[in-house]
């Protein structure tokens, strides 16, 4: 297999999250982490559920990715005074390093649907919030590591309705670009959910990594049981470097599923959703090292938050499973 999960798992449950009142006391479940190496540490942004249900991020560091240390603070966002619409949640940030900034893109819930929403910090302590950056009901933003052709550009997943009743979701992951990271716009479709197989919904996971071979992409694939119950697994892909628009491979099997009693039982069960993923070794030119430990984060049954662990050269096989 090409993910190994720590025997260190679940590393992350409720009781880690240390009472932060008045955001919450005995929270109910810390899930879907953005991760990162930054400022020489293992980070992760934590997203943590109070009994309330709302919703609040939560720093962790660590010194070897695999043992964390949760804040004793939540994240305030400076400028989100400046949105006059009500805020529900924000949630499920995803984190690029791009120089000595890192950004975090996030969902957030309101009343019009759901955005994504783009902050910033350059010391994991105070957090600017930049503003709302899609006109349209989208989740799953993920911002490239660097700039290609002069255009800033994420990945995202635009929100549809589905079925009566049920919140919009969606199938196609599509490439967006930006010449200021505020204003985007949509550039095309990169890749559909496979009607019947295991990622008939999709949506892009950690930020896309380069390798020599091409852009790294982890996603989350929703196997919709006769919309009764949904299975949420992880696949990997990889997309042409200067055209990230070309998908070069795809697993056509996951390579995590719920299997662990943690994953299927919680919350929501039969979750894993991959939100984080640290390479630990680049050459001189930025492309991840073939040999690198690679760690991926993600959340469990949308309760706790696990780690697993693997290579380059093992997703990029797992591109052509
Ligand atoms: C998705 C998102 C995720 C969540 C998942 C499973 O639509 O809301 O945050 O982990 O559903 O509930």
């Amino acid at each position: 297999m090409s993910l190994r999960r720590c025997d260190c798992n679940p590393l992350l449950t409720r009781v880690d999250i240390p009472d932060l009142a008045p955001s919450f006391t005995d929270p109910t479940s810390v899930f879907n982490p953005g991760a990162v190496y930054f400022n020489n540490r293992y980070s992760l942004l934590l997203r943590v559920q109070s009994r309330g249900r709302e919703t609040f991020l939560v720093p962790a560091h660590s010194d070897n990715g695999t043992q964390f240390n949760v804040a004793s603070e939540v994240v305030t966002w400076r400028g989100l005074g400046k949105v006059a619409e009500q805020i529900y949640h924000i949630y499920d940030p995803r984190l690029t390093g791009i120089g000595d900034k890192l950004y975090i893109l996030f969902a957030i819930d309101m009343e019009r649907g759901c955005r994504l929403g783009l902050g910033v910090t350059v010391d994991y302590q105070h957090f600017d919030f930049l503003g709302i950056v899609s006109d349209w009901d989208s989740r799953n933003g993920v911002l490239f590591p660097e700039q290609i052709g002069g255009r800033y550009l994420r990945l995202e997943r635009p929100n549809k309705p589905l079925e009566a009743g049920c919140p919009n979701s969606g199938s196609v992951i599509v490439l967006s670009e930006s010449e200021d990271l505020l204003t985007w716009r949509q550039v095309g479709p990169v890749m559909s959910g496979r009607a019947h197989f295991w990622d008939e919904l999709i949506g892009s996971g950690p930020p896309p990594v380069k390798t020599r071979e091409g852009w790294l992409h982890l996603y989350h694939g929703i196997a919709t049981h006769f919309m009764t119950s949904n299975i949420y697994q992880a696949g990997v892909v990889l997309l042409d470097l200067n055209d990230p628009t070309i998908v070069k491979a795809r697993s056509r099997n996951n390579i995590l599923e719920p299997r662990e009693a943690y994953e299927q039982v919680g919350q929501v069960p039969n979750v894993v959703f991959p939100s984080g993923m640290i390479v630990e070794e680049f050459d001189d030119d930025g492309y991840g090292l073939p040999e690198s430990r690679v760690l991926v984060y993600y959340g469990a049954a949308d309760t706790v938050v696990a780690v697993a662990e693997t290579t380059v050269s093992q997703l990029l096989a797992a591109c052509n499973d």
